[in-house]
């Protein structure tokens, strides 16, 4: 018979995750700490008055005691909503091995394809022959995932209806920034309508920008900027080598940089620009491509007519002019909304809003190639954010760096030979098997959010802490949502939403790049972290990322 698995796969369903010491048990030796009142991000009158009976609950932390945990039988519900990370599927064996732990008969759903599995009732019981077979795997395919945003009170009342027809008591929400609103949402609706229903949630995102005290990084942020470093280190070798291309990769990450500081912490590429210091320093696009010109200029003096430049995924929003930009298209496309989705092809599209922007847009979208044009005209996702996955920055900035060195060489400046290749790294990494950090990670995440829930709590999410420290010694509990929570601008409207961590420019990951990006602008200072490695060394097997290290100095 044909192998169905991988070698790596077969030796990985084997892999332990290391459980923190306040976790192991039986959950009768258990006991919970709890802070004082907490309160939001930001806007915290506006935060309370919207969710009066889940705001302001204290941090929880689980001790050695007894009585924080009810051990009579208990159902839970989980999703995995929004883009994947990797672990996920070991937040759901976390949480499954947890609840059997606690009480044999405690059971697990499993709601399909993101939260429209929970309005629609599609659902699965994850047994332990289903939950053996994706322990330590990349992926959300175990459940799938998706985007759909719950918002209105008939999704609310859906999802209170089925969860109940299920006997589910508490539902565990697997997400970044935008699928933990939700959860705070419904956790808040379910309170004040006195369902007896708890919702935690838990932090996802390989884009690192759900993030804070207590929650030191988001899951999947550790295996997706490792196989990037890896991709990103191959790729300078071969630049070293061929010594022929200059090469623009564009990473994911959403708004934030955590992404590209990261992978520039880890592979000390020539130029990486950071979308938090350009919107500080107020940079124009042509001011960005001007200074990464000068680096493609400084290098060909040296006889280097290669490099490597990396670009977050969120640049364009950072760029004041586009930024301005963004927010008159969002407002426009969302106040005439009929019209604009009536409008066949890109060409009416982009004429339509042309026509509408203020003087000021109208130049930045005016000066912008009509494929860029295009991307940015795309569909919202559903939480109201630009796609910015779709809009190719990497080659708008290959394009003005290509012009200006042309101007610059037929004035007989330079002599320096600019031949442009762009990637994309950001799907190759979402998915990859979870590092031993990530596998660790999650499942404590996943066991911690059982925890939580047998602990009769809501509005929660679950939180591991201390990660710089060996796993036995995480701390484990939870931090209240609407401590996470502020008021934005969304769809036209503000909405409260939970507060993006950015890149902070006075932190240390980000002074530690600054410090030696100069030498690595002009020198060839390439490191090569290689492929994730699931054994060896544990300087080489459990590195944690360069980012959490940085801070905890
Ligand atoms: P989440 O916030 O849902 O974790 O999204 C992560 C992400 O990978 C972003 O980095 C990227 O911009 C986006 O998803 C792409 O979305 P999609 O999977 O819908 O193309």
């Amino acid at each position: 018979m044909a192998q169905t698995l991988s070698p790596l796969q077969e030796e990985r369903l084997k892999y332990e995750p290391k459980l923190p010491a306040v976790l192991r048990g039986k959950g009768k030796k258990t006991g919970m700490k709890t802070g004082k009142p907490t309160k939001s991000a930001a806007d915290s009158g506006e935060i309370k008055k919207l969710f009066p009976h889940t705001y302001g609950q204290g941090e929880v932390r689980f001790v050695e005691g007894k009585g924080a945990l009810k051990t009579d039988a208990i159902k839970v519900g989980v999703v995995l909503s929004g883009g994947q990370a990797p672990g996920g599927h070991n937040v759901l064996s976390g949480l499954f091995d947890a609840l059997h732990v606690l009480n044999p008969k405690n059971k697990l759903i499993g709601f399909l394809g993101g939260p429209s599995g929970i309005t629609d009732k599609q659902s699965v019981e994850l047994t332990a022959k289903l939950i053996d077979a994706y322990r330590n795997t990349g992926g959300f395919d175990i459940i799938g995932s998706g985007r759909t945003k719950l918002e209105s009170r008939e999704q609310f009342d859906a999802c209170a209806a089925n969860l109940k027809a299920l006997g589910i008591s508490a539902l565990v929400v697997v997400g970044g920034d935008d699928s933990n609103t939700n959860a705070a949402v419904l956790a808040e609706y379910f309170a004040a309508n006195g369902m007896g229903l708890q919702v935690i949630g838990v932090p996802k995102t390989i884009d690192g920008d759900l993030k804070t005290e207590e929650i030191e990084v988001s899951f999947g942020f550790d295996t997706a900027t490792k196989t990037y470093g890896e991709l990103i280190g191959n790729v300078e070798r071969d630049c070293l080598s061929a010594k022929k291309y200059w090469h623009f990769i564009k990473l994911m990450g959403r708004s934030a940089s955590h992404i590209a500081l990261e992978c520039a912490l880890k592979t000390r590429p020539n130029v990486a620009l950071i979308s938090e210091e350009v919107a500080a320093k107020k940079q124009t696009l042509a001011q960005i491509a001007e200074e990464i010109t000068d680096t493609v200029l400084a290098r060909a003096a040296k006889g280097k007519n290669y490099g490597v430049a990396l670009v977050p995924e969120g640049l364009v929003e950072f760029v004041p002019e586009i930024k301005s930009l963004i927010a008159e298209l969002n407002e426009l496309v969302a106040k005439e909304s009929a019209v604009f989705n009536s409008l066949q092809g890109s060409t009416a599209r982009i004429d339509f809003v042309l026509n509408r922007l203020s003087a000021l847009s109208k130049m930045a979208f005016g000066s912008l190639p009509k494929d860029i044009q295009a991307q940015m005209l795309d569909e919202r996702d559903p939480h109201g954010n630009v796609q910015v996955s779709r809009i190719e920055t990497e080659k708008l900035l290959m394009a003005m760096v290509a012009e200006r060195v042309g101007t610059l060489k037929r004035e007989g400046k330079t002599k320096a030979k600019f031949s442009p290749v762009g990637h994309f790294f950001g799907y190759e990494g979402r998915c990859a098997f979870p590092s031993n950090f990530d596998a660790d990670y999650c499942y404590a995440l996943g066991y911690n959010a059982a925890f939580l829930a047998a602990a009769d709590l809501t509005g929660m999410m679950s939180t591991v802490s201390k990660l710089t420290k060996p796993a036995k010694q995480w701390d484990c509990g939870g931090v209240p949502i609407t401590g996470l929570m502020n008021v934005e601008r969304r769809h036209g409207a503000d909405k409260p939403v939970i507060k993006k961590a950015l890149v902070e420019l006075d932190g240390k990951p980000f002074k530690s790049f600054a410090k030696q990006r100069a030498e690595w602008a002009v020198e060839d200072s390439y490191l090569f972290p290689g492929a994730i490695q699931y054994w060896g060394p544990t300087e080489v097997a459990d590195q944690i990322t360069a980012t959490l290290a940085l801070e905890s100095k």
